[in-house]
């Protein structure tokens, strides 16, 4: 474990668990949690033993979203100051990571609580998890790149309703939508999660890194462009000694190591 006031981190096997821990609250975003995170996961980025992340939380909810008690409310505050000091920098270290995250969403996403679970790479949900575009229930507009990723999931006109209406969307229905990736009985979800990313770990870290960066910019860019970023990308990968490792397993009929185990 190391040492953060609200989060928990543990690395095993080359994942690194960075779980929210306040628990009673469902894991609302305070000033702490927001600063924690942020620094945890620009120390995950650096180390070399870590390969993937896997941000998970205590108690029966994700995130529900900014701490509603943590800061004033009263209209006069700079919610603009609060997003770009503490949330947007969170939401970028995140998505420019060159590893790959996984979200481990129970209970409820709300908010920006939602929106972290979206920075995610990939997302697995319990059976009963829910996801909320809280917003607009507080009369707020969608926020921590929440605007920029919902529509790039489920498509301009679902974006709409789920952010002006916030009804919950249920894990089946996310895993239709293209919100999560997998669902997994309540009980099994945290093993499930793990052994996800243990799986992910096993994999070739340096490749894994440039295809979440291929396939971020390929949504972004125009044909002829895509081909030649995948042609920049391809020529990096095709000098490092995953790709030796991963062509002489073939050959040899065995399985690649792409990472010691000691
Ligand atoms: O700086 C900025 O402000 C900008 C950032 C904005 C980004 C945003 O995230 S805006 C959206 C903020 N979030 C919300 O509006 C969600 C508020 N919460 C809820 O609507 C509900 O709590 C949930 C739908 C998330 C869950 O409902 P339920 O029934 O499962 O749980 P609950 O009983 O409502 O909550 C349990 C406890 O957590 C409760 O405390 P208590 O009564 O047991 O002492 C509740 O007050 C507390 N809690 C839940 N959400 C928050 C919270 N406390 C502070 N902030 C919260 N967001």
């Amino acid at each position: 474990m190391e040492g953060y006031e609200t989060l928990l981190v543990r690395t095993e096997d080359g994942v690194q668990e960075i779980r929210m821990n306040r628990p009673e609250v469902l894991n609302a975003l305070n000033r702490t949690l927001k600063l924690e995170l942020q620094a945890a996961m620009k120390a995950a980025s650096r180390r070399s033993d870590v390969r993937v992340v896997l941000l998970s939380a205590e108690g029966r909810g994700f995130c529900s979203g900014q701490d509603l008690n943590d800061e004033e409310t009263d209209g006069r505050r700079s919610i603009g100051e609060s997003l770009r000091t503490l949330y947007n920098p969170l939401v970028e270290a995140m998505v420019g990571m060159s590893k790959p995250i996984v979200a481990e969403v129970q209970g409820v996403a709300a908010g920006a609580g939602m929106s972290l679970a979206l920075a995610a790479d990939m997302r697995l949900m319990g059976e009963s998890a829910r996801m909320v575009a809280a917003f607009s229930r507080i009369g707020l507009v969608p926020d921590s790149g929440l605007s920029y990723m919902l529509p790039r999931f489920v498509g301009l006109g679902r974006a709409m309703e789920l952010a002006m209406l916030a009804e919950p969307i249920d894990a089946p229905a996310a895993l239709a939508m293209g919100l999560c990736n997998h669902v997994f009985p309540d009980q099994g979800l945290h093993g499930a999660a793990w052994d996800f990313c243990r799986r992910l770990a096993d994999g070739p870290g340096r490749a894994l890194g440039l295809t979440k960066k291929a396939l971020q910019r390929g949504v972004e860019l125009p044909l002829r462009e895509a081909l030649q970023y995948e042609a920049a990308l391809q020529e990096q990968a095709g000098h490092a000694g995953e790709y030796v490792e991963g062509v002489a397993a073939f050959k040899e009929k065995r399985k690649p190591v792409y990472r010691s185990r000691d």
